[in-house]
């Protein structure tokens, strides 16, 4: 097939997962169209079987509002009919699902036919989609697909109970290529561990865009405590509004120097393995696909009970639950699992079977791969 994908390109959950989606996509032999207004962060630009095409967006006095979903229809449209796309799939509902919609009623002017795929994320639903004056368009971009995929069932059920949604809703979740996502031989896990923490230090890691819902300083509070007990050190890897607060807490509780901010990293699959457990305090998350990516490095989550999040984590057995902001109950638990080699190391292995046996991308790609097909069939237009 002939697929063309938009997401919001830098960094979030989303973007990983429509860039990972292309990727294994075009591994399968399939040509893989990126139009997004600057390249996916995880692409390089020289993957075989993948092309991206920069959205421009014109910059008038007039507009005080440069109209990017336009400019995006408008190159959906025009990549479409130059490379013959087979369909578009938009990751993260708005403005994706109407640009699409857009671009499909540009080409039905001209008898072509561009069917498109929408897959819900979680704040497109959660937090923007309910913003009042986002909701009717955000229903609209989702009643207009020719197919709509969430992430976690958790998803699927707010979207059919929040936006009133008819239609229905496949729930695909996310996935994780488990020989990319993998632990290191023992050699070259000590090495990357050496560059952060002395011998005998546990490492802890939290990775997210540092979002209030990602609640970073949760965290920092978690490993407040654990150093408390522990020698550690806590690897941030991100960017965004609450590093700063994250960073002020840090000094203010003395523990700067045991903490590692690594601002924004293109490849993670190389540090998660070296840590020793994830920290993911979030307010919500639909699904968490980092600590998916950390089980699958034979890391357990330290993660709250919200959201897709127990679809993925069964509490005790390849991590652990609480609710938000129970950050002393987090220490304690991470200070319990840090303490015992055994039981970490089987919930480390529990995470690894979890992630190989349920969220491995050979299982969950060919699910796309079948929807794509359904939604080609339905809209009549067969594959070139
Ligand atoms: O909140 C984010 O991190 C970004 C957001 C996105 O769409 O870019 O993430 C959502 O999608 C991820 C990938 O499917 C999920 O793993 C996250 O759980 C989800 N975030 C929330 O629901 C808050």
């Amino acid at each position: 097939m002939k697929i063309g994908i938009t997401c919001y390109p830098t960094y979030g959950g989303s973007g990983v997962v429509a860039t990972e989606l292309g990727i294994e996509l075009a591994a399968n032999g399939h040509e893989v169209h990126f139009i997004t207004y600057s390249q996916p962060f995880r692409l390089t630009g020289r993957e075989h079987g993948i092309s991206y095409h920069e959205v421009p967006v014109s910059n008038y006095p007039l507009f005080e509002y440069p109209p990017y979903d336009l400019a995006l229809a408008t190159r959906m449209s025009e990549v479409a009919a130059y490379y013959q796309l087979d369909l578009l799939h938009v990751h993260y509902a708005i403005p994706h699902s109407i640009s699409a919609y857009l671009a499909r009623q540009m080409l039905a002017e001209k008898n072509r036919r561009l069917p498109f795929v929408t897959t819900l994320h979680g704040t497109d639903i959660t937090l923007v989609g309910l913003d009042h004056s986002y909701l009717p368009i955000t229903r609209f971009g989702i009643e207009q697909s020719d197919g709509v995929t969430a992430i976690s069932n958790y998803l699927r059920d707010q979207t059919v109970r929040q936006f009133k949604v008819k239609r229905e809703i496949e729930v695909i979740p996310n996935f994780v290529n488990c020989d990319v996502y993998t632990p290191l031989s023992p050699e070259v896990r000590e090495a990357g561990r050496a560059q952060y923490a002395e011998p005998g230090e546990k490492i802890l890691i939290h990775l997210s865009n540092f979002r209030p819902v990602k609640r970073a300083v949760d965290a920092v509070e978690v490993f407040a405590r654990v150093v408390e007990h522990i020698p550690a050190r806590l690897l941030l890897v991100g960017d965004g509004p609450d590093r700063s607060q994250a960073e002020w807490l840090a000094r203010r509780k003395g523990i700067q120097e045991r903490i590692h901010f690594l601002g924004k990293q293109a490849s993670v699959n190389d540090l998660l393995p070296l840590a020793d457990l994830m920290l993911m305090p979030s307010e919500l998350e639909s699904f968490g696909l980092v600590a998916l990516e950390a089980m699958a490095c034979k890391v357990p989550s330290i993660a709250t009970e919200v959201g897709g999040i127990p679809e993925l984590i069964e509490d005790g057995v390849n991590g652990r639950l609480f609710p938000v902001g129970g950050v002393e109950a987090m220490a304690q638990a991470a200070v319990d699992l840090l303490s015992d080699d055994a039981k970490h190391a089987a919930m480390a292995a529990a995470g690894r079977q979890t992630a190989q046996q349920r969220y491995c991308a050979s299982k969950i790609i060919p699910l796309y791969e079948a929807f794509y097909d359904r939604v080609l069939e339905r809209a009549g237009a067969g594959v070139s």
